[in-house]
């Protein structure tokens, strides 16, 4: 392996990169118009324009991106996460061309993207399920039957779906029918697939991941947990590793479940293990995510293992070095993703100039991203900035970390989702760990960011007036003014 092309842009196209380059592996990179003067392309060794910058003109175009690859003499593609990275039939041409897949084969792929396919799968090697059905429902009838046998509330699932799309909660036999028949039109249309199916609803449960790493020789291990439960519309905001709730044992119990599930798709690779954690006891497997996940960070810092390198060393066929039983948790480490949102407007996308950007250094921080000051946030992909990372002994040191480090963090041009960071590490559930994934529904409303603003609003206006009633003109040059040169007034000013 010499010569990686990442198909993708952004801070994981960096990510790859870097490994690559530790590892002395020369990088290509892929890139749309709007993205030719991005960090990611400058960090590569070589790159390639695709063609505009809507993703299905440029970061999806599969066939475009091998005949590069062919073209400059690429031997693996590593294809992060989103756009191709679980695109089986991308999977197969990839190899066809006789150019490494750097990730599971498509018949892993294929059986995870149906979450029918994966339960049935699961079932069979008696991997803990919520109760519900394993097969597609069209009847609404049938569905009526079920749904009063397993009891209300139920959640109807696109078997295409995942990752939140395409559910619907139904709270009553009343809206049954037609929450089925949206929900089948629904998983038509998005996925080109109506089959749906039904499970209970558990209504207060933890997110909790597993993540595995799998050699081509059929040797299984998994990395331990992470807590994903801050979510908001099924986008994870907060990440860490590990989960305050699992105790060794459930640990223990979930991480063989998962390696089981890596096992019966002869997975290949990085992935990971979806399950849902009831009453911090029980657990059922939700769905496999067979790619490098947004928040594989944590796990690399409380393992000490870097994903990436794994990924590559498996995709030339090596045996994994690592076994379960050398495996343990170092630490404890949390990832906020910092969006380009407005927690204060239903974290609605807040894009813009990056007119101000500096990323906090220092013991336990880490910074994945794809900016820097004076750049746009296209509005053509995901609005996520970057992901800042905290590593500290314990959780409390992570926590203060993240805090101290959301500090430094300067952003203006857009608002962003560190004000909720900063929220959320000092909530009380937060800290105490009784949290599930409703906490921010439960917990997190606009007043909780303005009271923030508030404080900050009230002293700048008194000092305000202080200087002016107090200060000469003379006197006021020699006020020390570092704060106002950091402030957002200032640098709004320059602009
Ligand atoms: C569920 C569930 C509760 N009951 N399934 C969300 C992402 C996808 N992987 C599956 N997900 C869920 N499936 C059953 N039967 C809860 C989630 C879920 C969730 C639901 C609502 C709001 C936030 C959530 C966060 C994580 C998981």
């Amino acid at each position: 392996m010499k010569k990686i092309l990442v198909a993708n842009r952004g801070e994981i196209a960096i990510r790859v990169m870097r490994t690559c380059r530790e590892m002395g592996i020369k990088t290509v990179a892929v890139f749309s118009e709007a993205d030719r003067n991005a960090p990611h392309v400058r960090y590569a060794d070589e790159a390639v324009c695709l063609g505009p910058p809507p993703s299905n003109q440029s970061y999806l175009l599969g066939e475009k991106i091998i005949e590069y690859a062919l073209k400059l003499n690429v031997d693996g593609i590593h294809p992060g996460y989103g756009f191709l990275s679980e695109n089986a039939e991308f999977a197969q041409k990839v190899t066809e061309a006789g150019i490494t897949f750097i990730g599971p084969r498509p018949l892993a792929i294929r059986m995870m993207g149906s979450k029918l396919a994966a339960k049935e799968a699961a079932k069979a090697n008696n991997i803990p399920l919520v109760p519900g059905t394993e097969e597609s429902i069209e009847d609404t009838a049938i569905a009526q039957k079920i749904a009063a046998e397993i009891g209300y509330p139920i959640l109807i699932k696109a078997s295409a779906g995942g990752g939140g799309k395409g559910m619907r909660v139904v709270e009553s036999p009343e809206e049954l029918k037609e929450q089925m028949e949206r929900a089948v039109s629904e998983a038509q249309s998005s996925f080109g697939d109506g089959s749906v199916f039904i499970e209970k609803y558990v209504t207060s449960p933890r997110h909790i991941e597993i993540q595995v790493l799998a050699d081509t020789h059929g040797n299984v291990i998994h990395l331990f947990e992470r807590e994903c439960s801050i979510q908001r519309r099924h986008q994870k905001v907060i990440e860490e590793a590990p989960s305050i709730v699992l105790t060794p044992e459930l640990r223990k119990k979930m991480g063989a479940c998962a390696v089981k599930v890596a096992k019966l798709c002869e997975y290949v690779g990085a992935g990971t293990v979806e399950f849902l954690l009831e009453n911090n006891s029980d657990f059922y497997f939700l769905e496999m995510n067979t790619r490098l996940q947004v928040e594989h960070p944590v796990t690399e810092l409380i393992s000490g293992v870097d994903l990436v390198k794994q990924q590559i060393l498996i995709a030339k066929g090596e045996t994994l070095k690592i076994q379960q039983e050398e495996l343990e948790i170092q630490g404890h480490a949390i990832e906020l993703r910092v969006y380009a949102e407005d927690p204060n407007n239903n974290f609605l996308p807040s894009i813009g100039t990056l007119i101000t950007y500096q990323t906090p250094k220092g013991n336990g921080v880490r910074v994945d991203d794809g900016f820097e000051e004076g750049m746009d946030i296209p509005i053509y992909y995901d609005p996520m900035i970057s992901k800042l990372i905290s590593y500290g002994s314990d959780r409390t040191e992570a926590i203060n970390r993240m805090l101290r480090a959301i500090d430094e963090y300067k952003i203006d041009g857009c608002e962003t989702t560190l004000p909720f960071g900063t929220f959320v590490m000092q909530h009380e559930a937060f800290l105490s760990g009784h949290f599930d994934t409703n906490f921010v529904k439960t917990h997190f409303t606009n007043k909780n960011l303005n009271q923030e603003n508030q404080k900050e609003a009230e002293i700048a206006s008194k000092l305000a007036v202080y200087l002016m009633e107090n200060i000469s003109k003379t006197q006021l040059d020699t006020v020390p003014n570092t704060s106002v040169q950091n402030s957002k007034w200032k640098s709004r000013q320059r602009s």
